[in-house]
């Protein structure tokens, strides 16, 4: 084990790569914290007793996108997963999400567009630099995560191919293959998994491409190799192990939206004034802290994204 000075006021995600990702309880938790008493920060420690593993990626840190808040640890955002695809039990993605082929994996942009067409993962990733995002998630069901992603902008991704102005709404696809996905063998959701944003919704700034997350490439349960990440919306917008986005000029209907119509509207946006049919929406839990805290309009991205809802009624267009 290796014990590297730091300053003590030093935010360990701010200096250095995964062992530093890890949270003052976890060093409390294997006795380190001790060390801190001494004086000794606990700002860089070994890697060795972390559940990491996949491959590292470069990538920049995205401050000012970023939330400052503590991250939920890594055990957690890999642990406990909505992904149906692998059952609707929020353990059993971590447990069976490994018969997902991620390699060769090819993405198909089509509709309305100047440049359709298949490219391989590699090729789509080549012309972007990875970046950090530490963004909040906010399940429709009333937990919550704090997740340092690694992606890119998803607007970047899709001015590639040129959308032309039938372009209204983009909507997205995930892998269906029973075989490899067999949570797909029931009928719980109409698959493949389906969702849609509107195109200036997909184009703003906060909106991101994710391919990993804690500084490795994304495991499967968390929608390997290629999710979408949509923060001011509750966590089923984010839809993973995506292989088509389509440009279209009518308003996609999602998988939840099909499923529940009364329930789960288009826009899904985070918002603690409409509360779902069965339940409120005005807290939400951390998961991995005990006490319930206060759900923020948008997911606390109001200042990014309200003004794309100006003049709309959020509880119609829910
Ligand atoms: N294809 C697909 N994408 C999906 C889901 C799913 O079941 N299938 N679940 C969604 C829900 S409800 C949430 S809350 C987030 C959870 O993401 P995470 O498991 O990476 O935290 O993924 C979303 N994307
Ligand atoms: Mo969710």
């Amino acid at each position: 084990m290796i014990l590297i000075k730091k300053p003590v006021d030093t935010r360990p995600s701010e200096i250095t790569p995964l062992p530093v990702y890890k949270k003052r309880r976890e060093f409390i938790k294997t006795g380190l914290g001790l060390l801190a008493t001494a004086g000794i920060s606990p700002a860089v420690l070994a890697t060795a007793s972390a559940g990491y593993g996949g491959r590292k990626l470069d990538y920049s840190r995205m401050t000012e996108y970023s939330s400052k808040e503590e991250l939920t640890d890594y055990k957690d955002i890999t642990e406990y997963n909505n992904f149906y695809e692998f059952g609707t039990d929020k353990y059993s993605p971590a447990k069976r999400a490994k018969t997902l082929q991620t390699s060769p994996w090819s993405v198909k942009f089509s509709g309305h567009c100047e440049k359709p067409g298949s490219l391989q993962l590699e090729d789509i990733l080549k012309p972007h630099a990875l970046q950090e995002r530490i963004y909040r998630l906010r399940c429709v069901e009333g937990w919550s995560m704090v997740i340092p992603w690694i992606g890119f902008p998803l607007a970047d991704l899709l001015k590639r191919f040129q959308p032309t102005s039938q372009a209204k709404y983009v909507e997205f696809v995930t892998l269906k293959d029973a075989k490899q996905m067999p949570g797909q063998k029931s009928g719980v959701l109409d698959w493949p998994y389906v969702e849609g944003l509107r195109i200036d919704e997909a184009m703003n700034p906060l909106s991101l491409m994710a391919v990993g997350l804690y500084g490795e490439v994304l495991p499967n349960q968390n929608g390997a190799p290629l999710r979408l990440v949509v923060p001011w919306k509750y966590g089923f917008k984010s839809i993973k192990s995506i292989v088509e986005i389509r440009f279209v000029d009518k308003q996609p209907v999602s998988s939840w939206m099909r499923t529940a119509p009364s329930e789960y509207g288009f826009y899904s946006n985070v918002n603690p004034l409409v509360d779902h049919p069965r339940w409120s929406q005005k807290r939400e839990r951390r998961i991995g802290e005990f006490f319930k805290i206060k759900t923020r309009m948008y997911n606390g991205y109001a200042d990014e994204v309200a003004h794309l809802y100006s003049g709309m009624d959020l509880r119609k267009n829910f």
